[in-house]
């Protein structure tokens, strides 16, 4: 929230400082005009046609400064990962699994996002959650809940083979790290880090 403002706040000054160098190249510059008669004795009209001038064109230097620009720049990218952390919602990652174990080996993810497991080799593999054999890691989840015949969902277990070319989906609700792996061949793990959104 206050990244927003402090965004909203740097472009409103960066148009502002726009509309300052605009004026400099406006024909409204006094300083050389030469006084109207009668007006020679008026010190404080010169003096604040200098101070404008002045204040114009450190403006004009301080957007050509690099340094302006990297901030500029910085805000721009800061705010396009604001617009896709909120605006984009949960996303879905792919994991490969193979015969010989899960690609990428570690995943991190945000709360909510959910991950597809896609068996790339030729046998049936059967993700679900550390420890073998109960796979109680993740939080609610257990092997016997496959088999009371309730809602599977919400636990971190294929709860059977999936065979090759097909995929198990998981939503990944809790944060923290969960390991996990292959019921058919245990020594195949892997980790999904879960983050706060
Ligand atoms: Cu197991």
């Amino acid at each position: 929230m206050f990244r927003k403002v402090g965004i909203g706040t740097l472009l409103i000054f960066i148009v502002l400082l726009s509309a300052c160098v605009g004026g400099e190249t406006a024909p409204a510059t006094t300083s050389q005009a030469v006084p109207a008669p009668g007006f020679e004795d008026a010190p404080e009209m010169i003096v604040e046609d200098t101070i404008d001038d002045g204040m114009m064109e450190g403006t004009g230097e301080a957007m050509e400064d690099p340094m302006i620009e990297g901030a500029m720049e910085g805000a721009t990218d800061a705010m396009g990962d604001a617009m896709e952390g909120t605006m984009m919602g949960p996303q879905t990652h792919n994991i490969d699994m193979s015969n010989s174990g899960f690609s990428p080996g570690v995943l991190t993810v945000k709360k909510g996002d959910t991950v597809t497991f896609t068996n790339t080799g030729s046998r049936g593999i059967w993700p679900a959650s550390e420890v073998h054999p109960v796979h109680n890691a993740y939080p609610g989840s257990g092997i016997q809940k496959c088999f009371s015949g309730g809602d599977t969902s919400m636990i971190f277990d294929a709860c059977g083979d999936i065979s090759p070319g097909e995929s198990y989906s998981f939503t990944f609700n809790e944060v923290g790290t969960w390991q996990y792996h292959d019921h058919k061949q245990v020594g195949n793990k892997g980790t999904i880090i879960v983050e706060g959104s």
